[in-house]
């Protein structure tokens, strides 16, 4: 099940693992990476140095520090080049990642941000259509993650990813 949500990532209280947008360092950033990192607290950030950085398309699980959840999983999306450097793959590979990681560490709900669409500029319709499917074929394949809780943070973010979503279901539904 897919559900979306408008707001801060941070404040979900029913997901175990929330996955983070962040950069191939992963030693923390601006955007939804900064808010998980000051809401986790420096024991996030302590964990993430002895992770060695993470190639984009993949991601790395740890703890959550401070956070209600029990692991972020630090996703890292691609930077947005028009398109035709693979971008499309890579960030449907993340999400792919997330909740395969998700799954081995016995998380039944996941919250995650639309990732790549801020400071990485990938356009948002684009983002949400690729970002939904992979997480859709994700959670049919670890059918023990049940629920994977979309964050948007702004109203717009929020009605795209509705039409998107509505979009993906009336195409399964075969109308
Ligand atoms: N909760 C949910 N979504 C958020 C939040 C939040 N608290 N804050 C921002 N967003 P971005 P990226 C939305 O830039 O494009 C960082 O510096 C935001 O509106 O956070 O993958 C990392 O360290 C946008 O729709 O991530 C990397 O260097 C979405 O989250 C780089 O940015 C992603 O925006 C990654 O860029």
């Amino acid at each position: 099940m897919i559900t979306l949500h408008l707001g801060d990532i941070t404040t979900d209280r029913e997901a175990e693992a929330i996955v983070n947008a962040a950069n191939p360092g992963l030693l923390g950033g601006g955007g939804v990476d900064g808010a998980i990192h000051r809401a986790a607290g420096p024991l996030l950030l302590e964990e993430c140095r002895a992770l060695g950085g993470c190639e984009p398309g993949h991601a790395k699980i740890t703890g959550a520090g401070r956070l209600a959840a029990k692991h972020v999983i630090h996703a890292v999306g691609p930077v947005w080049h028009g398109g035709g450097r693979g971008e499309r793959e890579l960030l449907a590979s993340c999400y792919r990642r997330a909740v395969a990681l998700a799954a081995a560490h016995g998380c039944h709900r996941i919250a995650l941000p639309a990732i790549s669409t801020g400071v990485y500029g990938y356009p948002l319709e684009q983002a949400a259509h690729v970002s939904l499917e992979a997480v859709d074929a994700a959670l049919a394949e670890h059918t023990t993650v049940a629920q994977a809780r979309f964050w948007l943070f702004d109203e717009t973010a929020f009605e795209i990813f509705s039409s998107a979503l509505e979009r993906m279901r009336r195409q399964r539904s075969g109308r």
